[in-house]
């Protein structure tokens, strides 16, 4: 077919595809095809947005364990997480910070240490521990704040706290 030297392709061409929806996650496959051999790209992972500027917040997650630790003290941890892209890419990422019901705000990492997979792969994450007190039930507001200002959100809800195992006992056999 000889070469390609553009760096970008149309999407839906032929309008056979379902429009694309700022914000979502989308999947492409590259490939390529000769009579005798074939190469094809893994699967590219990205989120629609079409505002060159703003940075886009996806998939938004909050994860409650409800434990005791070793004083019979009731623990929550709450692991958080969101997916952070930018149109500038990730250099351009200034601030990313969840927002709890009661309004306390947290800043969150993309360094591998905070419950947030591995470092600079974008998604930022933060492990928050609760003692005797369970987290708030409502929404959890995520934010990121670019180099410029600019500013994308994103919302998951804790709609009910987890009962523990604590109570369950193993069973005594008398003999
Ligand atoms: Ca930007
Ligand atoms: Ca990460």
């Amino acid at each position: 077919m000889g070469s390609t030297s553009n760096t970008s392709v149309n999407y839906n061409y032929d309008n056979s595809g379902p429009d694309l929806i700022d914000g979502n996650t989308y999947y492409w496959n590259v490939g390529t095809s000769l009579d005798d051999a074939s190469s094809w790209h893994d699967v590219i992972r990205f989120v629609y947005s079409s505002d060159p500027d703003n940075p886009v917040a996806s998939n938004p997650h909050i994860y409650l364990y409800h434990d005791f630790n070793n004083s019979n003290n009731e623990m929550y941890t709450l692991d958080v997480s969101v997916n952070i892209l930018d149109p500038q890419g990730p250099g351009d990422i200034s601030t990313v910070t969840m927002q709890d019901p009661d309004n306390t705000v947290y800043t969150l990492f993309d360094d591998g240490q905070h419950a947030d997979n591995g470092s600079g792969d974008g998604t930022y994450g933060l492990s928050i521990q609760f003692n005797n007190q369970a987290p708030a039930i409502g929404d959890y507001d995520f934010t990121v704040t670019d180099g410029s200002g600019n500013t994308g959100s994103a919302t998951d809800v804790l709609d009910n706290i987890i009962g523990s195992l604590s109570n369950l006992s193993p069973a005594i056999i008398r003999l």
